[in-house]
């Protein structure tokens, strides 16, 4: 030993705070130290990065529970109505820089710890993602909750304790595909969440259920398997108050350890299995995302986490000793797509077999609390349930669907007597070999309110998911939400300096504008100094060259950061095009190849980024991403383009890296085929970080463009109405592909000729779009090529590509997810702001 040193920071704050005498010392100090200390059980001599975040977690984390408490203890006083946002995912990401943002307290611990030798943003990194969702709907509702808490409504989100949060997506060295790899996130332990071993439920499953038959409907149900739900809470800070709402999430637990009978009977692994299924229905987030298989433990998930909410819900109203018939009056459930659609079954049975409320008031408090949101029109991602699976899960559920449905379609044929076919189309069971039970209708008519999530969507959803029900029930039960984004970490936290520069130019301080995302348009009066344009500029570049040492970091290629940088991050599916994107890129190359060196150096540079996961069974999606890896690998290395075109795939596209590319962005692509895309919500991330947006006209690209104006945008392709005429054409008439686009046919020729891979490995991808071609490319493939010659052309001019840069961030005030929330708590729960009042 002998040569001991100090290994990091000041030698005399850690001494002093260690031995807790020094009163000078900033509290915060005290309290890192302190956890080092105690909670670690670490000497400050080894102590890590990783060490650095524990301790500043758990001190961060002191700070929440006080808030935590404070909250909830003021809710329950005030017995305000709450809303209870139920969705299967929440994708928060990282946690430890949000929470100091909200709390004020970024400057104190950044000084703190490079007194103790650390740098923030490198004890900020340590931190892994939850990543407890697959996409858009997943981080929405994260989104909503920071807003939630920000507009201090008393709203609680619940959800499922994942032990394993969407995989880790790893790209094949030696054929560049995707694998995957589980993501235990638990790992080390998550100072984020606090268990409440004290708060459990028993949820039933299978069993039997046995009608009164006295014609109340009412049933009892018993036997079958028990399961222990016990909550998890995780802390939710708002930004600029003191509010901190709660997002509790529910672990599954065998109720009695394991079976001591099969135990002492010397059948250990019998014993286990016990345990091991009670266990598995938390064990792990389906990967799916737009795709829905009718497994069983998916539909345990649901049951098991919609009853504990429920259950959970019911003791904290009771506690209220208000008459059941109010319960509407305190409670409204926001149903996150049809995953949740089983609590307005759980809720019938509640009332009517142990409240024995009777049929009818039960179903109008039903009716009166659930609000359903639908994220998507694609056919696939309808769930629907075999009526076998139900009957033999969830009997007593299975009984009371038929009975809602019965009453329900009796009072359909009063208003349209003698319609069949109407009746077979509103059924909530859809008949078949086996019949099974339509969840989407189920949520509609279990609803007060039914919404999409943008303009177009929320029109879509009327005229072509539930056209009938809008005849049955009037228009006014269906509206549009639009999505929107939590600016504190779509723009403060992954752009500071942005953030930085909007706050001195507005000469705001940020907590104003943060909160209220249409002062940005104050933006626009600067948009003509020239000073504040280079300081934009510089501020682009900044994030440009951040991005670059990260890939060259992660993939050991350099990436110019002079060069136009284009983006297309989201998961990989058909639909969202991803394909059209890498054939426009080959397009490029083989034009770039085809000049002459003088002709290059006139064209703009540029780098284009992929990002995204494919549902582990999707072989379309995965073969998209073997071609983008495999083009990249001859693109990169080309000494003819290399210095015009570099592709990358960057793996494991999660929160945290999505806060690293956004800012980076020029340009970002939403080309989704019209009509598919619901809403989108990166699109609206990196516009308000000053990317420009390439895209067609769909989801919230519409209302994007009507904000910042359409000669901000960079429109192209078919709209909606010419989507359902082209397929019809593409299956009934086909036209080759030479004929409606030659230079498509010519990309996939390209493909074909085997330079990105031999032996006709992207037959099966590149027949998607030669036969059939249902997302329409080769329709929209030469306007496509279009819009980006537009963007090249633009981009060269640079003081008029800055200034539309600044206007569109200037214009994003309505995508704020605090206008959002606040659209749902005044027209859908009637929830007000409760501030927590310090005594
Ligand atoms: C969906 C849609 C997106 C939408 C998101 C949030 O596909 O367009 O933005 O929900 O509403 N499943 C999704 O990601």
């Amino acid at each position: 030993r002998g040569k001991e040193k100090w290994p990091r920071g000041d030698e005399k704050t850690w001494k002093d705070a260690m031995r807790g005498v020094h009163s000078e010392l900033p509290e915060v100090t005290k309290s890192i130290v302190n956890h080092v200390q105690t909670s670690l059980a670490r000497a400050p001599y080894n102590l890590d990065d990783l060490g650095a975040y524990q301790a500043a977690a758990l001190s961060v984390r002191d700070n929440l529970i006080v808030n935590w408490n404070s909250t909830q203890l003021h809710y329950t006083r005030k017995a305000p109505k709450r809303a209870y946002y139920l969705s299967l995912e929440f994708l928060m990401g990282r946690t430890l820089s949000n929470a100091l943002l909200n709390l004020g307290l970024q400057p104190t611990y950044s000084t703190s710890l490079s007194n103790l030798g650390f740098a923030l943003e490198d004890v900020l990194v340590q931190e892994r993602d939850a990543a407890l969702g697959n996409g858009g709907l997943g981080r929405l509702a994260a989104c909503y909750l920071d807003s939630s808490a920000t507009q201090e409504l008393p709203l609680w989100g619940y959800g499922l304790r994942y032990k394993y949060g969407i995989f880790q997506q790893l790209i094949n060295e030696h054929d560049g595909s995707q694998l995957e790899a589980p993501d235990p996130w638990l790992e080390h332990q998550n100072p984020w969440e606090l268990p409440r071993l004290d708060v459990t439920y028993e949820i039933r499953f299978y069993g039997s259920a046995d009608r009164w038959g006295d014609g109340s409907g009412r049933a009892v149900w018993s036997g079958g398997q028990e399961v222990l739900a016990v909550a998890y809470d995780v802390m939710i800070p708002g930004y600029g108050t003191k509010n901190t709402n709660n997002l509790r999430l529910w672990e599954s637990k065998p109720k009695r350890g394991f079976d001591l009978q099969s135990f002492n009977a010397g059948d250990y692994e019998r014993a286990v299995e016990t345990s091991n299924s009670a266990a598995a229905i938390t064990s792990v987030l389906y990967p799916n995302d737009h795709t829905v298989f009718g497994k069983e433990l998916r539909l345990k998930q649901q049951y098991f986490w919609t009853a504990a909410s429920l259950a959970d819900m019911m003791r904290r109203f009771k506690n209220l000793e208000k008459p059941i018939s109010e319960f509407a009056e305190y409670n409204a459930i926001q149903l996150n797509d049809t995953h949740p659609t089983m609590a307005i079954v759980e809720l019938m049975r509640i009332l009517v077999d142990e409240e024995e409320v009777p049929w009818d008031q039960a179903w109008t408090i039903v009716t009166n609390t659930f609000f359903f949101t639908n994220h998507t029109v694609l056919p696939e991602a309808l769930e629907k349930w075999p009526v076998p699976l139900m009957t033999h899960l969830l009997p007593r559920h299975m009984q009371l669907i038929f009975d809602i449905n019965m009453l329900f379609l009796q009072s359909v044929e009063k208003q349209f007597p003698g319609d069949r076919e109407r009746l077979a189309r509103m059924s909530l069971i859809e008949e078949g070999f086996p019949q099974s039970i339509r969840m989407a209708n189920l949520a509609v008519i279990g609803s007060k309110k039914v919404n999409g999530v943008a303009e177009l969507h929320s029109d879509l959803v009327k005229r072509n998911l539930f056209p009938d029900f809008v005849e049955f029930y009037g228009q006014s039960k269906f509206a549009n939400v639009t999505n929107g984004i939590t600016p504190r970490r779509w723009l403060d936290q992954c752009n500071p300096a942005l953030s930085e520069l909007i706050t001195t130019t507005l000469n705001l301080p940020r907590e104003v504008w943060l909160k209220d995302l249409f002062k940005l348009e104050g933006l626009l009066k600067h948009v003509d100094d020239a000073k504040f344009q280079q300081r934009w500029a510089a501020v682009k570049r900044q994030n440009k060259e951040r991005l670059s040492n990260f890939v060259e970091k992660t993939l050991g290629i350099t990436v110019d950061a002079d060069a136009m940088f284009d983006v297309q991050v989201k998961r990989l599916h058909e639909y969202k095009r991803q394909t059209l994107n890498i054939l426009g890129v080959i397009h490029r190359y083989t034009t770039l190849k085809s000049m002459t060196p003088a002709e290059r150096k006139k064209v703009v540079k540029k780098a284009v980024f992929f990002a995204g996961k494919a549902a582990p069974g999707y072989y379309i999606a995965k073969l998209t991403i073997r071609l983008i890896v495999n083009v990249a690998r001859v693109i990169n290395e080309d000494p003819d383009t290399k210095d015009y075109l570099t592709l990358f795939f960057l793996p494991d596209y999660s929160v945290s890296l999505a806060e690293l590319l956004i800012p980076a962005s020029d340009i970002s692509q939403h080309i989704s085929t019209a009509g598919t895309e619901a809403s989108g919500t990166s699109n609206m991330k990196f516009c308000l970080n000053g990317g420009l947006l390439v895209g067609t006209v769909d989801g919230a690209n519409i209302e994007i463009a009507e904000e910042v104006g359409e000669d901000n945008v960079f429109f192209f392709g078919h709209l909606t109405p010419d989507v359902e005429p082209l397929r019809y054409q593409h299956t009934y008439h086909p036209i080759p592909v030479e004929e409606k686009s030659p230079a498509l046919a010519a990309v996939l020729n390209t493909v074909s000729s085997g330079i990105f891979g031999a032996d006709g490995i992207y037959e099966p991808l590149l027949n998607t779009v030669r036969q059939g071609d249902f997302y329409i490319l080769t329709d929209d493939f030469d306007s496509y090529i279009k819009a980006l010659e537009m963007v090249d052309e633009a981009y060269a001019d640079r003081t008029e590509w800055i200034k539309k840069s600044i206007r569109t961030s200037a214009k994003m005030g309505k995508f704020s997810s605090d206008r959002a929330i606040q659209d749902y708590a005044q027209e859908y729960w009637n929830i007000e702001s409760t501030k927590l009042v310090e005594e």
